[in-house]
């Protein structure tokens, strides 16, 4: 039979889509397909129909039922779908036995996001960390379509296409698909050398970056994180109604006020069920949200699923070791929300978040307030002494805290002031003659 699977893009072809509602599961087939559609639309492609199986489990051979399975050819053959895209995961036996049936191309839904992630990547560092993924996800899935590969192994091992094609490889009764596996082996191997690379470099910067407060932008894929990197520090990130949008990570410089600033990044989106290869190729682009001061997790509060997003990057942030950082959540678009109720439920449920525009700027001083107290820590009230030559302290209460009284005393300045408390090693720096809390915290 001819193999369908010989290029997993779905750019510009018509796609019937197919959801499978199991017991226990998230979401239901109206949020599944929708969102389904949402990242088929973002890969380029078109929808032409939409089938839905509530099922109590999963039938091995196919994931359905052998007349699901043939309703779907059916359908695929009536709307002319190039792909039939499942918003489950399949396993390789179940893709190779629903081709047989439905005669055209079956993808599931890493799959499907890997391609967007693919059609996306624009920097060497995010071609590499998406072509392993593909590789390691999709290799066990496909037969026969590694060959092209010949020149690539060659290039990045060495010599490897000479050998791959050459003596004692093609010898008696070793398989097309033999020959393939080791390809894609070798290929994976010279990509994960790679990538382990940029990650020793990756660690290298972000350590260097350590006397900095950092805080990374993260949440759900189109929840308006490079909008508001961009409000906020005056970038110009790529913004795009679409998923995925950003696949690399965007470092600046954010000034909360005249004397206090910190590194801001971006990163990429996160999404349900996020295929767990990416995870880990994208290790380096994570770097920056795993060591980060503070996470800032911007949440689309105006999406019908809102809430289930925020279950599902608090997965993906579990699964990276976050979820124990200091995370403030953000609640984003409120602008775009219907009715004042829907924000106020989540600042219900969530009484710590802080709600804003990215595009209208409404809430954006709230968010630099609150973040300024977590840079300088919560405020204690300190009683300084420095000679009165030295107008160093004082200048530097008046700048990072609220200078509330100075006495002269002989040759000696007594200071009472509010300063936060991560501020004190500054403070100290500048060596007073003495630094005494007098009340721990202001109300
Ligand atoms: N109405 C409204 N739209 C917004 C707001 N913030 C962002 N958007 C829009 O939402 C879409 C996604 O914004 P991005 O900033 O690209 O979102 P992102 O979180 O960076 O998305 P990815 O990089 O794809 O993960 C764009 O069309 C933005 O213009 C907001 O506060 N209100
Ligand atoms: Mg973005």
């Amino acid at each position: 039979m001819e193999n369908k699977r010989n290029s997993l893009k779905v750019a510009s072809e018509t796609a019937l889509l197919v959801s499978v509602i199991l017991p226990g599961g998230s979401v239901d087939a109206h949020q599944s397909l929708n969102e389904l559609e949402s990242l088929v639309r973002s890969a380029g492609a078109g929808v032409v129909g939409y089938v839905c199986q509530k099922r109590s489990r999963v039938n091995p051979a196919l994931y359905v039922g052998r007349g699901k399975a043939e309703q779907i050819a059916q359908r695929a053959e009536q709307y002319d779908a190039d792909v039939v895209i499942f918003d489950n995961n399949l396993s390789p036996a179940q893709i190779r036995e629903l081709e047989k049936i439905i005669h055209c191309k079956v993808l599931d839904r890493s799959e499907l996001i890997l391609d967007i992630f693919a059609s996306r990547a624009r920097t060497a560092e995010s071609r590499l960390q998406v072509e392993l993924a593909q590789l390691e996800y999709t290799y066990p899935r496909l037969t026969r379509m590694w060959t092209h590969l010949d020149t690539v192994v060659g290039g990045a091992a060495g010599g490897a296409a000479a050998a791959v094609g050459g003596i004692g490889t093609r010898g008696p009764g070793e398989s097309q698909l033999e020959i393939d596996r080791r390809l894609v082996q070798k290929r994976i191997a010279s990509l994960r050398r790679q990538i382990q690379q940029i990650d020793k470099r990756k660690t290298r910067q972000v350590k260097s970056r350590s006397q900095h407060f950092t805080v990374s932008l993260v949440g759900y894929t189109n929840a308006g994180k490079s909008t508001l990197l961009n409000m906020l520090t005056g970038s110009q990130a790529f913004v795009a109604d679409q998923l995925f949008a950003t696949l690399d990570t965007k470092t600046t410089r954010w000034k909360l006020n005249r004397d206090l600033y910190v590194l801001l990044s971006d990163t990429i989106g996160f999404v349900r069920d996020l295929p767990h290869n990416l995870i880990a190729s994208f290790h380096a682009t994570l770097e920056e949200a795993i060591h980060a001061d503070l996470l800032l997790h911007v949440v689309d509060v105006s999406h019908p699923q809102a809430d289930l997003q925020i279950k599902a990057v608090h997965n993906v942030l579990t699964e990276l070791g976050c979820d124990k950082k200091d995370i403030l959540l953000v609640l984003n678009k409120t602008d775009q929300c219907d009715s004042t109720v829907r924000r106020d439920t989540f600042m219900t449920l969530y009484p710590k978040a802080v709600a804003i525009s990215a595009r209208t700027g409404v809430g954006i001083d709230r968010l630099i307030e609150v973040v300024s107290a977590r840079v300088t820590g919560e405020n204690v009230r300190l009683r300084v002494t420095c000679t009165q030559q030295d107008g160093r302290v004082a200048g530097f209460l008046r700048a990072n805290g609220t200078l509330i009284s100075e006495e002269y005393l002989d040759s000696q300045v007594i200071l009472e002031a509010w300063l936060g408390r991560r501020q004190l090693p500054g403070l100290q720096r500048l060596k007073p003659s003495s630094c005494r809390i007098i009340n721990p915290s202001k109300a």
